[in-house]
């Protein structure tokens, strides 16, 4: 497993539209391990393609330890509304109070190419959509107001410089990086 760079705002590979999937390959399957590998890491609860450099339409989530890949997926039914705090592995502590419909019925395939629907509420129903937002080239910058908006700009000005590239490299886990002493003939 391999622990993957992430894209920060400001790589254009953040805004770009996906593309389907069309195909499930041993490759993708690859991708989704270390997509999970890298989101642990970073302590983030998702983690979309887009924000790894790589263009399919596929993302991670992990909400209360239930691990979940979703691929093409789509928001087929939402309901109500609700209003919390988001942060994104993508913009390094700038948070912000997002609106968002408050449950949601998502349809994906899984990488055994079977189609699913899953039902969700709370911070799952908000991370599911964040997910997808990001696999459509949408950050939760973009539902801010202009001023709460133009606040969150300012705080990212300052923390940008500490990812040259657009490129944040994740520190490893020094328990990992360590050869076991089996390994180390
Ligand atoms: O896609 C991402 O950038 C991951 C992002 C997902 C997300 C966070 C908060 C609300 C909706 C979606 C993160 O995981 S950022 C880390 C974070 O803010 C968080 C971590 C654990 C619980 C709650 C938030
Ligand atoms: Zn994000």
């Amino acid at each position: 497993m391999s622990v993957l760079d992430i894209r920060v705002l400001g790589d254009p590979v953040l805004r770009q539209e996906t593309k389907p999937v069309e195909t499930i390959t041993d490759e993708l399957r690859t991708l989704a391990r270390n997509m999970f590998e890298t989101m642990y890491l970073a302590k983030g609860i998702g983690l979309a393609a887009p924000q790894v450099g790589r263009t399919e339409r596929i993302a991670v989530v992990d909400v209360d330890d239930n691990p979940l890949v979703i691929i093409n997926p789509e928001v087929i039914e939402s309901d109500g509304t609700s209003k919390g705090e988001e942060g994104c592995l993508s913009i390094p502590d700038v948070y912000g109070d997002v609106e968002r419909p408050a449950t949601v019925r998502v349809r994906a395939t899984d990488l055994d190419g079977k189609e699913f629907e899953v039902a969700a509420e709370g911070l799952f129903a908000r991370c599911l959509q964040h997910e997808i937002d990001h696999l459509h080239g949408k950050l939760f910058l973009d539902y801010l107001s202009v001023l709460k908006r133009r606040s969150a700009l300012a705080k990212w000005s300052k923390e940008k410089d500490k990812y040259p590239g657009f490129i944040r490299k994740l520190e490893l886990d020094p328990a990992r990086t360590h050869a076991h002493p089996d390994e180390e003939l």
